[in-house]
């Protein structure tokens, strides 16, 4: 079978919990301290891959991880019991949901080797993110075992900060074709940290045995991470021959552009100009954290977030958009409110990878009964609020390990206990 974009979505855990741990995230520091519903959020995830199934895409899932992280707390001398209020919320955080920064992907056509290549990123940025990695290369060892058509790394060493897929684009003429890569990394970002290094993504290029020619590394621009992109796909997305991106998303756009063009004469650039959409808007819309999808049928879609209908510049863009003949044709609008109110839209939600299905541990693949099935999991086992002080609750604990121990043994990924 021919190698199809599959986007790997995780599933919201059964800790999401709102704890303002992200700085530079002004959604995560805004709703600090909310009541979380995780239950209410994990069905939205799981509503989204099924609308996305709908439009005829294919759909993976990666699993919540343990929760508390007993081992990490051991690591640093603690327990549930004991932990301190400095380790205790990244312990519960429920982040590993954003399979955008699980890892970063080089499909098989852009490699040396012809294998698609994946890099867990270290995320060691932010203390409750720098512990997902282990548990993420568990999934991806399950997953991806097939080493004739997968190649596996370890994080690039903490010393250089990666946050995955999220600061990677991709543009080709079709998914199965070479493609250029793109990797987008912050210099300076003003009071909010830069979080990733330019040195981690040469480092995931030479990995991953991308040719040099096709590779660019773009930096963003701190007026884009002051006003709270902490992430290049909250400014920016690509899909195919399709790049659409905020005007004021890259340091040196004008650079940036051309070498593109010269790479990949094809290339449509959609971009939106400050003027019509702020910084602001974007970032508070998530407009640029769409899913920009390749339709069986042909054209692209956008999967928005509720948000985005709702930031009145943003809409009126996109209508207008959409009127014209670009290579845009549908809008589709998902609830993801309870990810989006910890900063995360629905492409940070999936890691995109291209693959031959056939290749991949059917087990991390889901179809509408296997959807089925995990709704009504999660509806039988979520917790349906996490409040700050639940954190503290000694019943909390074993409550989220029951229900996700559920979904392994669901999926009969038992391995994942
Ligand atoms: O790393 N939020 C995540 C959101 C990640 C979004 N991903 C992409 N843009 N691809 C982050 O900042 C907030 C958790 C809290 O505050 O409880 C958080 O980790």
């Amino acid at each position: 079978m021919a190698l199809v974009e599959i986007n790997f979505d995780g599933i919201i855990g059964p800790s999401h919990n709102y704890a303002g741990l992200s700085l530079g995230n002004l959604a995560s520091a805004a709703n600090r301290g909310m009541v979380a519903r995780p239950r209410a959020a994990a069905l939205q995830g799981l509503a989204k891959m099924r609308h996305n199934l709908g439009l005829g895409l294919a759909q993976g899932i990666f699993l919540p991880h343990p929760r508390p992280n007993r081992v990490w707390l051991e690591s640093l001398g603690a327990t549930v019991e004991d932990a301190p209020d400095s380790l205790r919320p990244a312990a519960f955080s429920a982040s590993a949901m954003w399979a955008a920064n699980a890892a970063t992907v080089s499909p098989a056509p852009d490699t040396i080797d012809g294998r698609c290549h994946l890099t867990p990123a270290n995320l060691r940025t932010m203390a409750h993110r720098s512990h997902e990695w282990p548990a993420t290369l568990a999934q991806l060892r399950l997953a991806f075992a097939d080493a004739s058509h997968f190649a596996l790394h370890n994080p690039v060493p903490p010393a250089f900060g990666d946050e995955g897929a999220a600061n990677h684009m991709r543009l080709a003429p079709s998914h199965d074709a070479s493609g250029v890569e793109i990797f987008v990394y912050g210099v300076s970002g003003g009071a909010f940290p830069a979080r990733q290094h330019v040195e981690a993504s040469r480092a995931v290029a030479r990995l991953h045995g991308l040719d040099p020619a096709r590779t660019l590394f773009v930096a963003q621009s701190e007026e884009a991470i002051a006003a709270g992109a902490f992430h290049n796909d909250v400014v920016a997305v690509a899909n195919e021959h399709v790049l659409f991106a905020h005007e004021q998303a890259f340091a040196d756009k004008e650079t940036f552009y051309a070498a593109l063009r010269g790479l990949l004469p094809e290339v449509e650039i959609l971009e939106v100009p400050a003027a019509a959409v702020s910084l602001a808007d974007a970032i508070r819309s998530y407009l640029f954290n769409a899913q920009l999808v390749t339709l069986p049928e042909g054209g692209m879609a956008l999967v928005l977030p509720e948000e985005a209908r709702e930031t009145p510049s943003v809409w009126a863009w996109l209508e207008e958009m959409i009127a014209g003949n670009g290579p845009i044709r549908r809008l589709c609008v998902v609830d993801v409110r309870q990810s989006m109110a910890n900063g995360g839209g629905p492409a940070c939600l999936r890691l995109r990878i291209v693959a031959d299905p056939a290749t991949i541990d059917p087990r991390f693949l889901v179809d509408e009964a296997r959807l089925d099935r995990l709704a009504g999991i999660v509806s039988a086992r979520w917790p349906k609020r996490i409040a700050p002080a639940d954190l503290l609750d000694p019943e909390l604990p074993p409550a989220i390990e029951e229900a996700r121990r559920g979904l392994c043994e669901a999926l009969d990924l038992r391995e994942l206990l």
